[in-house]
């Protein structure tokens, strides 16, 4: 997952050249920890207490940044870095205004500043980033079992995107997920356009064992949507999931019914199911239908074959809406809640710095 955007943002963190930093300053102090001795217990000792202070740093939420004293970093060394780093971005599909907004926050870490003498440059560099990418997902937070826990009954979500993304597998899933928590599910098979899709909706209602509202193929999706409700509230379920047809967001016709699903269900939630595949795209496409219907979060599926990383990356920023759920595999249970600490730790080897 990720993987190659990993990479790239590694081998930035790598390859800052020795050149890059004026001769050391004179000590001000025995600030780093060397063996007195060499003999090899000290030593190891020594080593040992390096590394603990190496992990304490990691842990530190305060920038390694001085304003007065430590090695500066070189002008020429910054605008080479933040090539390196929109490159990286760009390659990964990052949207640009969150490339800009990544270099920007980089910048305005690094530019004109000196660093501790008892970080290496590299690590600074990895702490600036880190801190950069850490706040374009700021907008990231969506708990959605604390969200659905403080809804009235019933509480319908509405599932809407282009084709193919992955929007009858997420409904599945979520039913599954909300089953399991000991709620109440009904299903809407409001894609009436697709052949197939009612029947695809049904196997995952029996499989899954909740109830199906549908109608014939080429109904009216609006009616199956009310119907659905109308039966939840009637029998005191907890959930109506509500399936659309996938419809390219440049297909006003199609555009125009979701929005009169949307009117007729007024769905407690409006969730946006994009292919974190399609990168940057995924993210113009979310654009469209929150222009349309109102998007309230994201579900972003396939992210276990997504190297890149950019959608995950850029989508909650780029249209205000966070990502909810990531949706990792084809089974019911593939899905995972979203959270920056989520990200972070899968695009940076598992350390999770925070501010
Ligand atoms: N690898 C992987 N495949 C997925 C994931 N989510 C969905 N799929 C697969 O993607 C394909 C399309 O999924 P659907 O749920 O039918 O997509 P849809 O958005 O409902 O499609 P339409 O109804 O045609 O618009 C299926 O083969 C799914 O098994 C995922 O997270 N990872
Ligand atoms: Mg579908």
């Amino acid at each position: 997952m990720f993987d190659s955007l990993k990479n790239k943002l590694k081998s930035i963190f790598s390859k800052t050249p020795k050149e890059a930093v004026p001769p050391e300053l004179p000590e001000s102090g025995a600030s780093s920890i060397q063996p007195v001795q060499p003999a090899p217990s000290r030593k190891e000792a020594a080593k040992l207490a390096k590394q603990q202070k190496k992990e304490e740093k990691t842990l530190s939420r305060e920038l390694p940044i001085a304003a007065d004293s430590g090695k500066r970093i070189k002008e020429d060394f910054l605008d080479e870095l933040l090539w390196d780093l929109e490159v990286a971005l760009m390659e990964a599909d990052v949207a640009l205004p969150v490339v800009e907004e990544i270099k920007n926050g980089v910048r305005n870490s690094l530019i004109g500043k000196k660093y501790h003498r008892d970080h290496t440059l590299d690590e600074v560099v990895e702490f600036a980033v880190k801190d950069a990418v850490r706040d374009v997902l700021k907008i990231n937070e969506f708990d959605f079992d604390d969200w659905f826990s403080r809804q009235e009954r019933p509480v319908s979500i509405m599932f809407v995107g282009i084709n193919g993304t992955g929007k009858t597998t997420a409904i599945a899933k979520i039913a599954n997920r909300l089953m399991k928590g000991g709620h109440t599910v009904v299903l809407a098979a409001g894609d009436t356009f697709r052949a197939g899709a009612i029947e695809q909706l049904t196997i995952h209602a029996d499989r899954l064992g909740c109830k199906i509202i549908k109608h014939s193929q080429n109904a009216d999706p609006a009616a199956v949507a009310f119907d659905a409700i109308d039966h939840a509230r009637s029998r005191h379920k907890d959930a109506i999931l509500i399936d659309t047809a996938g419809r390219m967001q440049t297909n006003s016709n199609l555009i125009d019914e979701m929005k009169k699903i949307d009117r007729v269900a007024k769905p407690s939630l409006t969730v946006f199911v994009g292919d974190s595949l399609a990168g940057n795209d995924a993210v113009e496409q979310a654009r469209v239908f929150d222009q349309a219907v109102g998007i309230d979060a994201v579900i972003l599926t396939k992210i276990d074959a997504d190297s890149k990383g950019g959608a995950a990356l850029s989508i909650a920023h780029t249209i205000g809406k966070p990502i909810a759920f990531v949706s990792n595999g084809q089974g019911y249970e593939d899905i995972v809640k979203f959270s920056t600490d989520w990200m972070m730790a899968r695009l940076f080897d598992g350390q999770t710095q925070s501010r």
